[in-house]
């Protein structure tokens, strides 16, 4: 079936299928390294242009393409690029983007891997950046210098739930000629569309809700124009940090019920959220779909939902909030988020540990604060779970 002109549903169930001479109705998982050549030259054909057939899995291969033109499709992309990780999604961005001498500007309050590396690794080959808090995008300009190439946004925020405006940063971007970047974890494409807005490139951990039942890890990258696309698929090529097909099938199957996922976590975490909000112990509460968050209005505008992360801060900080971390019960103390289970971590501790302490408070993390991410257990559970483990705390 044709999906270009489907609703976002339809394609999320048929978009990138394939037909096999079996007429399998899910996606088949070609499980091999390398593909057989009609013929010497058609072997060369290939090299000289991918699309004329499947040579190798990490150059190609038919069950990842079908992830790859299923996402392309969801975000309106040129085409994907399927990665092992958000990670390997994020170094194949950079890789591909920054040179010697180049310079970006990105969120402060990034996933922590995504700074360190830039921080601790890039800088070691002459890459730098500044980290600003992009909501502001005074800051931005100010932070953008001779040798800015690309502005690499977070929407919202890991773990901070700021939210930065990305027409804001597309019109600051095409002053300057930089290339942007969002990564669009947090939401994912059923709740912002950021190349729509005019972004060059967005990637995902499809790690959180894309898969959504924390059994893989995956990154994907989805590039608005042929150019740029192919820069950065011969970069993840070049790199090796391509996709497994088995991991792209499982990915394909956890995308059919994004909609219905993501819609019970964020029914769920509009629940929660008021429900921290209005407790006692809690000191404060992040959430875009509150009125109490500061750019409230600029996610209803740029989100078609506020999703299902939380971040707060339990009266009495750190100390409290372990005790907290430690008598929860239905939600799990892990890492990770976007997924059907309910989870609680410390990204100061935890996810954002790697990052050096100043930074971290420059950014908004402080050590108090907890991260939510709501999954699609009832939600009943999920408040018994939060109250009796914050009558825990004395
Ligand atoms: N970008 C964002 C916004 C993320 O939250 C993560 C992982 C990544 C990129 C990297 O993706 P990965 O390589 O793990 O697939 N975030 C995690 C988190 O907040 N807790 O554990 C992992």
């Amino acid at each position: 079936m044709n999906t270009k002109k489907a609703g976002f549903n339809t394609k999320l169930v048929h978009a990138g299928m394939i037909e096999d001479q079996f007429g399998s109705a899910t996606v088949p998982i070609y499980q091999t390294s390398t593909f057989r050549f009609k013929s010497a030259d058609h072997g060369a054909e290939c090299f000289a242009d991918d699309t004329h057939g499947y040579i190798y899995t990490r150059i190609n291969n038919p069950t990842i393409d079908a992830l790859e033109n299923l996402v392309a499709e969801l975000e309106n992309g040129y085409r994907a690029i399927a990665t092992a990780s958000g990670m390997g999604a994020v170094n194949t961005i950079y890789m591909a983007l920054l040179s010697q001498g180049d310079h970006m500007v990105s969120t402060a309050a990034v996933y922590g891997p995504s700074r360190v590396v830039m921080e601790k690794h890039y800088s070691r080959f002459g890459i730098e950046a500044t980290y600003v808090n992009t909501s502001n995008p005074k800051d931005v300009k100010k932070a953008i210098k001779p040798n800015t190439k690309v502005l690499f946004i977070e929407t919202p925020s890991n773990p901070t739930m700021d939210i930065t405006d990305i027409k804001e940063m597309v019109k600051i971007a095409k002053e300057h000629n930089l290339i942007t970047v969002v990564d669009n974890t947090f939401c994912g494409p059923y709740l912002q569309m950021p190349l729509d807005m005019g972004i060059d490139i967005v990637f995902h951990s499809v790690t959180k809700s894309m898969n959504g039942h924390a059994d893989i890890v995956g990154g994907i990258i989805i590039v608005k124009e042929k150019e740029l696309y192919k820069k950065v698929r011969a970069m993840m090529v070049t790199l090796g940090c391509n996709m497994d097909p088995h991991q792209a099938y499982m990915v394909i199957r956890g995308l059919k019920t994004l909609s219905l996922r993501v819609e019970k976590c964020q029914e769920n975490a509009k629940v929660v959220a008021k429900f921290l909000e209005d407790h006692p112990k809690i000191a404060w509460v992040r959430y875009p779909g509150l009125k109490s968050h500061p750019q409230y209005k600029l996610a209803q505008k740029q989100m078609n939902g506020p999703g299902a992360m939380i971040s707060f801060e339990v009266k009495g900080g750190l100390k409290a909030g372990k005790v907290l971390m430690d008598n929860v019960k239905l939600a799990i103390l892990a890492v990770s988020l976007g997924g059907i289970e309910t989870l609680i971590q410390h990204p100061a501790s935890m996810t954002h540990s790697k990052m050096d302490k100043a930074s971290r408070e420059s950014a908004g993390i402080t050590d108090g604060l907890v991260r939510f991410s709501v999954g699609i257990e009832n939600v009943e559970d999920i408040i018994a779970d939060l109250s009796q483990a914050l009558e825990k705390i004395k």
